[in-house]
């Protein structure tokens, strides 16, 4: 079954064949602007971009990013560009480590969104969560974005640490796209 992948995030596009394996993976500009407050709402906008491109088949977006609680739920729906424009990893990932200095409270989750857009036009939104806490330092060479941060509840190693494997049994992605499986299977 072909699914049509309203993403430039090549990371998440490799996680998602991942995942989903069996499916025929497309990716599609969205080149659209992420205007919303919620991951859910962000989803939709790009799922919309592309999906009257591919009428009659399945359209799909990820928005996801990354809440802490000791920062509000920071960096949220800003997680690409919480350190400013152009979106940097080493910087976010920084800015991450500074906000935190010297904070007890580590507790944060991955959010995942999935906006889908079906054959016959119909909208689905999905999403899936992963507990953790944000390390002092980062570790580990897999995964992309705050992955070298983030250790996930019940393991002592970071996203990063673990591999890509391992994460994507577990993942925030994974969870969403549990969901997703029995909507295009169903
Ligand atoms: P598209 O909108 O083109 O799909 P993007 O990277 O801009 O790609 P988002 O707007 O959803 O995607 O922002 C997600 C950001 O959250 C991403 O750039 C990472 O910084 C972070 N993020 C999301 N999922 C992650 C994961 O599994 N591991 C590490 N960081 C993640």
């Amino acid at each position: 079954m072909k699914l049509f992948i309203a993403t430039h995030n090549a990371h998440k596009l490799r996680e998602i064949g991942e995942i989903l394996p069996g499916f025929e993976i497309c990716a599609d500009d969205p080149d659209a602007e992420e205007t919303a407050e919620t991951f859910e709402g962000n989803a939709l906008i790009k799922v919309r971009a592309i999906a009257a491109r591919h009428v009659g088949a399945w359209s799909m977006a990820d928005d996801s990013g990354l809440e802490v609680e000791a920062l509000n739920g920071a960096p949220g729906v800003r997680s690409a560009r919480y350190a400013g424009e152009p979106s940097s990893t080493p910087a976010n990932n920084a800015l991450l480590l500074k906000n935190l200095t010297g904070v007890t409270n580590r507790a944060a989750r991955f959010v995942c969104a999935v906006a889908l857009v079906a054959p016959d036009g119909a909208e689905h939104v999905v999403r899936g969560e992963c507990p953790g806490r944000i390390s002092t330092e980062p570790s580990g060479a897999g995964g992309f974005g705050y992955d070298p941060l983030f250790v996930p509840t019940g393991f002592d190693r970071s996203f990063a640490d673990l591999g890509e494997v391992e994460k994507n049994k577990i993942s925030h992605r994974a969870r969403a796209l549990a969901q997703v499986k029995t909507l295009l299977l169903g």
